[in-house]
């Protein structure tokens, strides 16, 4: 008795879903109800299980099973297996999803290799099929408890977001609740694996800085919907944030200030280290962007030696436009600047890509721009990353040069970008119009930016990254939302942006095209919102959902 729900689109996988309740009612199972208006409708926060129909990103395939599911309590432990070679990391990946449940039931949730038979059990399989991947798992459970198996590590963290799903809202609380509901987990089986390798999300920590600990709350709220790239925009007109060592005046002086005139600030290299531990612990890549050669005011105001046509404006620029700086593109001096910079970062970054921006440069006849980024391309190379550009970058990008675009405005080079594919460059899909988390959701929201459009939560959910753009099969390596800061200054002020758009995003990233359904997308959309609220993040309360009334 098994509803494949994934995969299908919603016309058929409601009334699917009914028949399945319906018969195995009839068959006596007692199955938990699956999905009752009064689940939206209710007064009170919902308390009983949680159904695999309300999992965003919406996993490949999921099956609701017969039986009453799993209940935490006291005596859940959380075992580990046979753990084998990796069995260090998978008990890290269990004692974090411990810690996890432990702050809102109080419950011990001890870690162990053995123990009880009932419980929470992370398990890598290496027998599982090829296709489930890097990233893919299994998750089931039952009256006995709830089973992870993956390939990997990184597969098995990703079912443990959907194991938070599955349980109450408040499971996302930072403090114990009192008077908690059953935390229960529905019966189900679910198979899930993204469609996409790169999912990401870009943070402008240049426009206006943010602390190590908003960046980490930042990759909270990234984690919980299976995003696996953080993109931080080191670098812009405004401000430079990461410390160099034999390049002091970057942080004495270009980090000195942000849009609007306010301190700035940058990240030391053990806060750099920090953050890329925080994000590697769920399972995000950190890649860093050197935005060259425009946007670079706060470079050439650190050493305006690295200056060659009179591109700066006076420092601090506190102001937001943009394309109107340049770093001299043929000097020498420059090149042992990037290399300096190149070096350290590709140190400091597990990660394989380091992006070398590349947009919005008007002062650079285009032969001598191409010669440029082929030039701190193969820097990059020779420090062992791959680069990435925008998409202007596309006539450099190919062997020796960039490796991955980043598809932003097309602005009529489509071609360009074509071109690249044909060098065996990949893409990433960020198209201004659709995953901008600056733009604002409509003309009259008081935040963000409107050069791209208005962008609200169904035309951020409405287009496939493999079809927007013509572009050959199988170039997209992935999707980006990124969140520039202009007009954001606070943590607050990039969750209202970020919520709820970043889970349209990554649905779009994670989920198979053919379960696409906005009206599916937008009713598990709503119950993420207590989610938010439990979690203490902001969001924006846009009508296009239908928020429970609480
Ligand atoms: C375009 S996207 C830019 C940024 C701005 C952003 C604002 C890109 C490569 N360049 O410099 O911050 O628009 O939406």
């Amino acid at each position: 008795m098994l509803t494949r729900i994934a995969g299908l689109s919603a016309r058929v996988r409601g009334p699917l879903i009914v028949l399945a309740v319906l018969l195995l009612a009839a068959a006596g199972l007692g199955l938990h109800r699956v999905l009752g208006p009064e689940d939206t409708a209710a007064a009170r926060p919902p308390a009983g299980p949680r159904t695999a129909d309300r999992i965003v990103p919406a996993p490949l395939a999921a099956t609701a099973g017969p039986g009453p599911g799993y209940r935490l309590s006291e005596r859940t432990a959380v075992r580990v297996g046979d753990v084998g070679e990796q069995g260090a990391e998978v008990r890290r990946i269990a004692e974090q999803l411990a810690g996890e449940l432990r702050r809102p039931t109080g419950y011990p949730f001890k870690v162990t290799e053995d123990g009880p038979a009932d419980g929470i059990r992370l398990q890598l399989d290496p027998a599982l099929p090829a296709e489930t991947g890097a990233e893919g798992y299994r998750l089931t459970s039952d009256a006995e408890g709830v089973r992870i198996t993956a390939r990997t590590p990184a597969g098995l963290y990703r079912g443990g977001q959907t194991l938070r799903q599955l349980l109450p809202p408040r499971i996302e609380s930072r403090a114990p609740v009192a008077d908690g509901p059953p935390w229960s987990v529905a019966a189900v089986a679910v198979e899930d694996r993204p469609r996409y390798a790169y999912r990401g999300a870009m943070l402008d920590v240049a426009r206006h800085f943010f602390t190590v600990a908003e960046v980490e709350g930042y990759i909270d709220r990234l984690a919980l919907y299976k995003i696996n790239y953080l993109h931080l925009h080191l670098s812009d007109d405004q401000g430079w944030r990461i410390e160099i060592p034999g390049r002091p005046a970057l942080t004495a002086v270009g980090a000195s200030s942000e849009v609007g005139g306010t301190p700035g600030g940058f990240y030391t290299a053990a806060d750099y280290r920090e953050i890329v531990r925080y994000a590697q612990e769920r399972y995000l890549t950190v890649v860093p962007e050197i935005d060259l050669p425009g946007h670079s005011n706060a470079i050439l105001a650190s050493y305006p030696e690295l200056n060659c046509t009179g591109s700066a404006r006076p420092w601090p620029y506190t102001g937001t436009e943009v394309g109107f700086s340049t770093v001299c593109p043929t000097g020498e001096a420059v090149f042992a600047f990037t290399g300096e910079v190149i070096a350290e970062l590709a140190r400091l970054t597990p990660g394989p890509y380091l992006h070398i921006g590349g947009d919005e440069v008007r002062a650079v006849p285009p032969e001598a721009y191409r010669d440029f980024v082929r030039r701190v391309g193969a820097q990059v190379l020779a420090a062992g990353k791959t680069p990435v550009g925008w998409n202007q970058t596309a006539p450099a990008a190919g062997p020796g040069g960039v490796g991955l675009l980043q598809y932003w405005d097309g602005k009529g080079r489509d071609q360009d970008v074509r071109d690249a594919i044909g060098r065996g460059v990949k893409v990433i899909m960020s198209p201004a119009g659709r995953s901008y988390l600056d733009m604002k959701y409509e003309a009259s929201y008081p935040l963000g930016l409107r050069w791209a459009g208005t962008i609200d939560v169904r035309s951020a959910y409405s287009w496939d990254p493999d079809t927007l753009v013509d572009l050959p099969a199988g170039s997209v390596l992935g999707v980006e939302a990124p969140l520039w800061t202009e007009t954001l200054d606070t943590p607050e002020r990039l969750d209202l942006m970020l919520l709820p758009r970043l889970p349209a995003l990554a649905e779009l990233g994670w989920s198979p095209e053919a379960g696409h359904d906005w009206a599916g997308f937008r009713q598990r959309l709503a119950e993420e919102g207590a989610r938010w609220t439990a979690a203490g993040f902001g969001y924006e309360k846009r009508s296009e959902i239908p928020w429970p009334a609480r």
